[in-house]
Formats: C-alpha cells, structure tokens, sequence
C-alpha cells in the first residue's frame, strides 16, 4: 500500500465518521436545543479521528461491513470526545482552548459542559445497542461490554483519576506505564479491538496478535504525546522540558528524558510492527496508522 493510497483511504474514513457523527448527533433543533448545539460543539469539525481509523482498519482486516464500523468508530469517538470536555473542565486540567476553538465550558459554560460529556457519553452506548455492529446479538453485547470497561473506573476514567492523584508527585516508570495504559490506552485498544469483533471473529492467534498491537500503540500514543508536548514547551520560553507546565505531571520525557523517551518510541512501534507480522498485508493500514501515531500533527 503506497503512502498516497493510505492519505486517500484515511481522508475517506474521516469524512464517513464526520458524517456518521453528525448523522447520531441530536438535532440542535430540538429541545434542550442549548445542550445539543454544545455537544455538536464539542464532537463535529475538529480531531483527527485516529480511533475510527483503528477501528476501521482492523475492521476490514475481519471483512466487516462498513456500516458496522461507522457506528462502532462513532461510539468510541464520542467517548474520546466526552473525555476531552471533561478534561478541560476547571475541576480537572483547566483548558481554555481544545482543537484550535475556545473549551465547551468557555464557550457555554461549566453545567452545559458536564452535561455535553454526559450525554455524549450514554449516546456512545445507545448507539452500539441501536445499530447493527456485529455479526451476532452476543458480538454486540461483547462490544458494548468492551467500550463500557475501557471507558470505566477499570479503564479511561480510573486512569483519568490516577493522573489526578498524580500531580506534583514523583511516579516510578510502572506507575507512569499503569496510568496511561488505563488514561488515554484503554480507548485505543478498545478501537482495534471493536473493530476486529464487528466481522468475522479472528482466531485467537490473530485476536492476540491485534492485541498486543493495540496495547503497544495505545501506550506508544502517549509517549509520543509527552514528546510532542516537551518539544512544544521547549519552543516556548519559560518552560521546563518534560514537565507538564499547566500542572507539574509527571511524563515520559520528565521521567526518562527525552532522547530516552524518542528510543523507546522508536522500539514500541518496531514491536508493534513486529505483533502485525503474520497478518501479512491485510494489517497494512494497522500498521500504516502505528507510523501515523509516531509522526501524527500535534
Ligand atoms: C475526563 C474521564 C475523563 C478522562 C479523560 C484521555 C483523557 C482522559 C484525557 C485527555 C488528556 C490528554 C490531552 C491526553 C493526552 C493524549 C490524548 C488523549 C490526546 C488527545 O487525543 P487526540 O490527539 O485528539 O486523538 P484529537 O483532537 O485529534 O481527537
């Protein structure tokens, strides 16, 4: 698969979830017509859509049909969507600007903020139960349980909360890993792992297999993430490299360095090439988005 044909197929797979997103999302028409505007806010016109594209490539790696994919990429996307507003929030990271426009709680306002995470949020799941997402009504109960745990206290938001407890605190390298491997993680690998139970259920070899890619580059994400912001702060004065410098967490590059945390990239994603192997060319595009991930926009 040449570089232009990967460019073409993600651009094509953006745009379907720009559409199947506006097309779940609630008419801003309707009442309350304040709450569904900042949700469309908070989920349309912005976000590079790196989970439905995992979704959609190890969906298609399992032959499922693209409008199961539309809606599990959607359903993941407005999670990843809900946590970024909750994110931002005062009570947690205190962000003004999200995806080049004023946070959903700047925009609006702090209430409206909470409730758009919240809804979007239950939207996630009442779209996985709605719509065809697999072959089986217990694949589909399989997916939901997936998202829930990945999102969960076991998952995204207990990773959420350790990140939390975190600051100002020196972490050791495990208790970093264990962080992300729940915070920003859990999601992805949930991403690869819906997508491969929305066709023909993989063997175990190749569900392991996708597996362990997911995990490497759900934690690789977040290693590239602390490099990006390092360098992002050392472009700007007053900064310390490898802090976070809005609230002193502890990262990759404040831990290990960052000519460290660069090698490790470079070795994570060799490894996540090296789990895709033996699926040959059908994990092209899987292996194409670990490449996106290490040199992905900021
Ligand atoms: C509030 C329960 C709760 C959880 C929040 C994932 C998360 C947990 C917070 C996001 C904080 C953050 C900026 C983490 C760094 C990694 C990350 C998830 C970056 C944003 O994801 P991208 O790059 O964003 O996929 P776009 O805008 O492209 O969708």
């Amino acid at each position: 698969m040449s570089q232009n044909d990967f460019a073409d197929w993600m651009r094509q797979v953006q745009a379907r979830t720009e559409t199947a997103l506006a097309d779940v999302l609630p008419d801003p028409n309707l009442a309350p017509a304040r709450l569904h505007e900042a949700m469309r806010y908070a989920v349309l016109g912005g976000g590079k859509r790196v989970r439905p594209l995992l979704v959609h490539a190890a969906g298609q790696l399992v032959g499922a049909p693209s409008a199961h994919l539309d809606h599990a990429a959607c359903a993941v996307e407005l999670i990843h969507a809900y946590s970024l507003v909750h994110d931002d929030m005062p009570c947690m990271d205190d962000d003004i600007l999200r995806r080049g426009k004023p946070t959903v709680h700047v925009e609006y306002d702090e209430a409206t903020a909470l409730l758009v995470g919240d809804a979007l949020q239950t939207l996630a799941f009442q779209v996985l139960a709605d719509n065809p997402v697999s072959a089986t009504p217990a694949g589909q109960i399989a997916m939901i349980r997936q998202l829930a745990t990945a999102s969960g206290s076991r998952g995204m938001a207990g990773g959420q909360a350790i990140d939390l407890a975190a600051v100002g605190k020196q972490l050791s390298r495990e208790e970093l890993e264990f962080m992300h491997v729940h915070k920003t993680g859990a999601l992805i690998r949930a991403s690869v792992l819906l997508g491969a139970q929305a066709g023909t259920p993989p063997d175990e070899a190749d569900l392991q297999r996708l597996d362990r890619y997911a995990k490497l580059i759900g934690l690789l994400f977040q290693v590239v993430d602390d490099i990006l912001d390092a360098e992002a702060d050392t472009a700007t004065l007053g900064k310390t490299a490898g802090k976070d410098a809005d609230n002193d967490k502890p990262t990759y590059v404040s831990l290990i360095g960052l000519d460290e945390a660069k090698r490790l990239s470079r070795e994570m994603l060799a490894e996540a090439h090296e789990a895709l192997a033996p699926l040959g060319e059908r994990a092209a595009r899987l292996r194409a988005l670990a490449d996106y991930i290490v040199h992905r926009p900021f």
